[in-house]
């Protein structure tokens, strides 16, 4: 990873904006042009020159991590930090990241010699393009994850609770190398299935149940994100056909995606698919999301959305279909956007499992 080139380009965007500086604030933004890995640090970017700023929490790390940037290590608040970085390079018309500062700390960080201005997606627009390294990283991640996934479907037994698979999922991902989960992990079994965004109970498996598992993990920061709905003995009937559906659908939204296309094009190859099955009113959640540093970043697939996805994206596509007090069905891959087309991360089966 080369941070040098990715500073040098924000610092070419402060000067194409006629600003003095960028204040970066939000931590994956950090990361991305830094190496920091801490849970604290900021970065201001001027048109020449670079300091980040830190507490004394992070002094050793930060020297180890960004050893080739000015470092002010800072006791106390960030604001006084700030404006004496600011003064100490003369400057004074700053961008900040509008995502990523409080109203508080905007309120903090203003002064009669700072003129401060919103910005958004600077930083983030670069990420949205992964380099091989990137690409390594999320791999990793994806490939742990498919191992998980054929490990618990093993391990699926009748009474085992949603809870107790998503600490197995949890475990085992851990155990394979990944740092942690790449967000709660859901699991959702029979009629919970029909929540998008099931928290995991107490509510034991039984036969006949479908089971909805969307999981992922994380490998040097980078996020996997994958959904497989299994069936946990003969499922009912209209699951079946909800399952074809909506594997259909993801086909169909994985084909559309291709380099210059928008995020909305792929979205609407996938949701006419489950329109016209007649399921429009069952799937209220958009396609898929990029995926890197942070487990949802852009470029969005969504209706109306005016995302291009470029060249290097990594996205996901993931429809679902939910039928109130019967269960639900999504199948989520995460995807490398290529010039003609796109290539599939996943290995996992979405051939419906009926275990
Ligand atoms: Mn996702």
């Amino acid at each position: 990873m080369d941070t040098s080139d990715r500073r040098r380009r924000i610092s070419a965007r402060v000067a194409e904006l006629d600003l003095d500086g960028l204040l970066v604030t939000r931590l994956p933004n950090v990361r991305y042009l830094t190496g920091f890995t801490g849970s604290y640090a900021q970065l201001l970017l001027t048109r020449t020159d670079a300091v980040f700023l830190t507490d004394g929490r992070y002094a050793q790390q930060s020297m180890r991590q960004v050893p080739d940037v000015p470092r002010r290590v800072y006791t106390g608040e960030f604001p006084p930090a700030f404006r004496d970085a600011c003064a100490g390079l003369g400057v004074s018309r700053i961008a900040f990241e509008s995502a990523g500062v409080t109203h508080k700390t905007f309120t903090d960080i203003s002064s009669p010699g700072i003129e401060l201005i919103p910005t958004t997606n600077e930083v983030e627009l670069l990420r949205w393009v992964k380099d091989d390294e990137e690409r390594d990283h999320l791999r990793a991640a994806q490939s742990i994850a498919d191992d998980v996934f054929d490990l618990i479907v093993g391990k699926l037994a009748e009474g085992m609770s949603e809870a107790e698979v998503g600490f197995e999922i949890d475990l085992a991902s851990r155990r394979a190398g990944a740092t942690g989960p790449a967000f709660d992990t859901i699991v959702a079994f029979g009629e919970n299935a029909a929540e998008p965004h099931h928290r995991p109970g107490d509510r034991p498996l039984r036969r006949g149940d479908i089971v909805k598992l969307d999981f992922g993990c994380v490998v040097e920061g980078y996020h996997s994100d994958m959904t497989r709905t299994v069936a946990f003995g003969d499922p009912p009937t209209r699951l079946r056909e909800v399952y074809e559906v909506v594997r259909a659908a993801q086909q169909a939204g994985v084909e559309a995606v291709s380099a210059g296309v928008t995020g909305a094009e792929a979205d609407r190859a996938a949701r006419d698919v489950i329109r016209e099955a007649g399921f429009a009113e069952s799937y209220r959640h958009s396609l898929g999301h990029g995926v890197g540093l942070e487990v949802h970043e852009g470029p969005s697939l969504r209706p109306g959305g005016e995302d291009v996805l470029p060249e290097g994206a990594v996205v996901t596509v993931e429809p679902g279909i939910y039928l109130e007090g019967i269960g639900g069905v999504r199948i989520e891959d995460m995807v490398e956007v290529e010039g003609n087309g796109a290539r599939v991360l996943p290995r996992t089966t979405k051939e419906l499992l009926v275990l």
